[in-house]
């Protein structure tokens, strides 16, 4: 999956789980990418993050999460080919 890390991270981590179980996660800061969208001076970030893992269940269920703290309009994450 392509994942874009907007605006004002300040080491703030992005998860992907499923069943509750942590199987990738990424840490941005605001000032590494390029200023792209958004607000401020804060700058953008993509990463393609490529995780392999096994599953046996008919069904996947897939959780993306971040441990932002401030409102989207000043922090947020976006994702694309997942
Ligand atoms: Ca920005
Ligand atoms: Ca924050």
């Amino acid at each position: 999956m392509r994942l874009y890390a907007i605006d004002s991270w300040d080491n703030e981590r992005f998860y992907v789980k499923t069943k509750g179980r942590v199987i990738t996660s990424r840490q941005f800061v605001h000032n590494r990418g390029v200023k792209i969208c958004g607000v401020g001076n804060w700058k953008e970030e993509f990463v393609v993050l490529d995780v392999t893992f096994g599953h046996t269940d008919r069904r996947l269920d897939l959780w993306f999460e971040s441990s932002l703290n401030e409102h989207a309009n000043n922090e947020s994450w976006g994702f694309s080919d997942v």
